[in-house]
């Protein structure tokens, strides 16, 4: 590890009063894992490849639900004529391509050339969010405690990391003997190059780690046209962000040791107290924008003298919102952490760590550069890590007061970069009260009580979704899950098309037909559907999927400047790509609420949570009535699931 000892006599040579009794001599890192953070990598399975026949069999399962008989039958022909024509030759490129780049996956390149290429604002359209649960010690909640606990666990999590001791993510079938000290010896003994077979054997499956380097100092450049990921991982300074102003502070020293919290703690206390006033030009919300309006006005900011400022945004740690107002509820709180106010917000930082003034806690995160899985995993060590060892407590008082090593970042800005922030500004305004986000919640049945009726939770909740959507827009809408291909080697994510036959099947049956069938006929609608759902759910996870697949041979017949082959010129192509219903879920401890905005206008944004005992979940959608009579519809649907689930016949 980077200067454990020189970090330990660092400790010891400071004020000893200083270093509360509850640090442990390991206090750079959130824990030392046996096997090394990157062991798996090497051997980690490639992201097959689909072939185009799967493929094509299982867009047209997927269309075949959305379309009307007469409409599928073109898309059916136009499917059937791309497979054997044009889509033979891009295949062959694809999959000659994908042999020549072993180092990683044939989707992870377009995929992030198709974040980078939208230019649409990251904010609501991109940035997903997540809260953390409150500390359970309510003293521990003071907005200035919590940011210093968070910004210390942060740190050890990112010294972790970079010293190869941050524990693999591993995704355990059976977590019990798995997560053994004894596995884990057996399992860091293999050599990199089989590491990987020997965890498979065990039912224990090894997970992409390549994110995690554009976690910390990263940003996303706008650019005209498409934008830049970069990286300056030899900076060692904190971005914290307060009324719309800017300051930075080294937070790491030359060998990987970081910043007393205590001195953490004064400088953010300094922070707080240099101004009460909101900045005048809040350069913040430039990163609401249009992303070439941005790279217009990110080039003038530059021409006008702003390079090392805009530097040091760019390559900072990370960001940390202090924000002023306290959190009144739960929408409040969403609103706050999926897009806040805009000044005191960089959208483009690879994530931003927002602290509200009663201590709330978030996390907005830019997504072209990671997914869900690895956010999680950093929260979840944050969450672990601040609570169980707090870098400073409610009576450890002593400050240490050194303003000068706070650098408050000043700006040159003139009329056309005012007018651009201006203009920025009213957008934002307009786009974030249009925006409403509202928490649901089922109590009923959860996990434990679907798996006892052998179906599966997830299923059962995008059963939920199908019905209620049905009921609320009167027919089966284009929908998307989520599900992370992260077991493979650059995985990133497939689809999972929930708006299945079996599911149209049922919504007929509870909604336009109601009461016509037998509750056992009914209950059989019900296992057909998570049967289903299930297994297409085990495709997507295993790259089966067929999404990313026909995206990237149009990616490639684009990029070789091949005409657009028919096939992706049919409207139901379009059309299944219109996700009115996107969803997304998690399951994690640590974690108290999370979400992302609708990815279409006339669309739901659906985050959820299936517990134990409960379901919840977090919806977002731009008109208010819709919201509220989909959440109307979803109740109504997992209440008849549950119905028909205890044998009663639908009310
Ligand atoms: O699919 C992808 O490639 C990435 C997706 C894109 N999209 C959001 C559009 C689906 N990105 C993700 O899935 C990341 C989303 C991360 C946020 C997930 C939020 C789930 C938390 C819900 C907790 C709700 C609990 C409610 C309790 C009342």
């Amino acid at each position: 590890g980077a200067g454990a000892g020189a970090a330990r006599d660092y400790w010891r040579s400071g004020d000893q009063q200083l270093v509360s009794s509850t640090w442990d001599l390991d206090h750079h890192y959130v824990h030392r894992s046996v096997i090394p953070t990157l062991h798996f990598q090497q051997s980690l399975p490639r992201l097959p490849v689909p072939n185009v026949e799967d493929s094509i069999k299982r867009y047209l399962a997927a269309q075949k639900p959305l379309l009307r008989e007469n409409e599928y039958r073109i898309t059916e022909k136009l499917a059937k004529d791309f497979k054997n024509g044009v889509g033979k030759k891009l295949q062959r490129h694809l999959v000659e391509l994908d042999k020549k780049n072993s180092h990683t996956s044939y989707i992870s390149g377009p995929w992030l050339d198709m974040y980078l290429s939208a230019r649409d604002p990251i904010v609501i359209n991109s940035n997903p969010f997540l809260i953390l649960k409150r500390d359970p010690q309510e003293s521990y909640n003071r907005q200035i405690m919590r940011a210093t606990n968070l910004v210390v666990s942060a740190m050890k999590f990112l010294n972790s990391l970079r010293n190869n001791i941050l524990e693999p993510d591993i995704y355990f079938v059976n977590p019990e003997w798995n997560k053994s000290k004894k596995f884990k010896r057996f399992l860091s003994f293999l050599p990199t190059s089989v590491s990987w077979y020997g965890a498979y054997f065990a039912e224990a499956y090894p997970l992409d780690m390549s994110q995690y380097v554009h976690l910390f100092n990263s940003s996303r450049i706008p650019k005209q046209d498409k934008d830049q990921l970069f990286s300056d991982p030899g900076a060692r300074h904190l971005l914290v962000m307060r009324n719309g102003h800017f300051y930075v502070f080294n937070i790491l020293d030359p060998i990987g040791n970081i910043l007393h919290p205590h001195e953490i703690r004064a400088h953010l206390i300094n922070i707080l107290q240099d101004k009460e006033t909101i900045a005048e030009y809040p350069l913040g919300y430039l990163t609401t924008e249009n992303r070439n309006t941005w790279a217009a006005a990110r080039e003038q900011l530059l021409k006008a003298g702003n390079e090392e400022s805009i530097y040091k945004i760019d390559s900072a740690i990370f960001c940390l919102c202090l924000d002023s107002f306290r959190i009144e509820e739960s929408s409040h709180l969403s609103h706050c952490m999926l897009h806040g106010y805009g000044y005191n917000r960089w959208f483009d930082k690879s994530f931003s760590l927002i602290v509200a003034a009663n201590g709330d806690a978030g996390i907005n995160f830019e997504h072209s550069w990671g997914d869900g899985i690895a956010v999680v995993r950093f929260l979840n060590e944050l969450y672990e890590n601040s609570t169980k060892h707090p870098a400073i407590e409610p009576r450890s008082t002593t400050a240490v007061l050194s303003p000068t090593n706070v650098e408050k970042l000043a700006f040159h800005l003139n009329d056309s970069i005012q007018t651009a922030v201006t203009i920025a500004r009213q957008k934002f305004d307009k786009k974030r009260h249009e925006l409403k986000v509202k928490p649901f919640e089922f109590r009923k049945f959860g996990k434990k009580y679907v798996i006892q009726e052998r179906m599966s939770p997830d299923a059962i909740f995008q059963l939920a979704c199908q019905l209620a959507a049905y009921r609320h827009f009167g027919k089966i809408v284009p929908t998307y899950e989520s599900c992370s291909t992260a077991g493979f080697k650059h995985g990133r994510t497939e689809a999972i098309r929930s708006a299945t036959i079996y599911a149209k099947q049922c919504a007929e049956a509870f909604i336009r037909d109601r009461k016509k069938h037998s509750v056992q006929e009914l209950r059989k609608l019900i296992n057909n559907c998570s049967k289903y759902h299930k297994f297409l759910q085990l495709e997507a996870s295993l790259g089966a999927g067929f999404d990313r697949h026909l995206f990237a041979l149009r990616y490639l017949a684009e990029s070789r400047g091949d005409p657009l082959p028919e096939f992706y010129q049919d409207p139901a192509y379009d059309y299944i790509n219109y996700n009115i219903i996107s969803t997304s879920t998690l399951n994690s401890p640590s974690i108290l609420l999370g979400g992302f905005g609708p990815v279409v206008p006339d669309g739901l944004g659906i985050g959820y949570h299936i517990c134990d005992y409960w379901v919840g979940c977090n919806v977002t959608a731009y008109a208010e009535t819709d919201l509220d009579e989909f959440l109307l519809c979803l109740e109504g649907s997992f209440n008849d699931i549950f119905d028909v689930c205890e044998g009663r016949p639908l009310q």
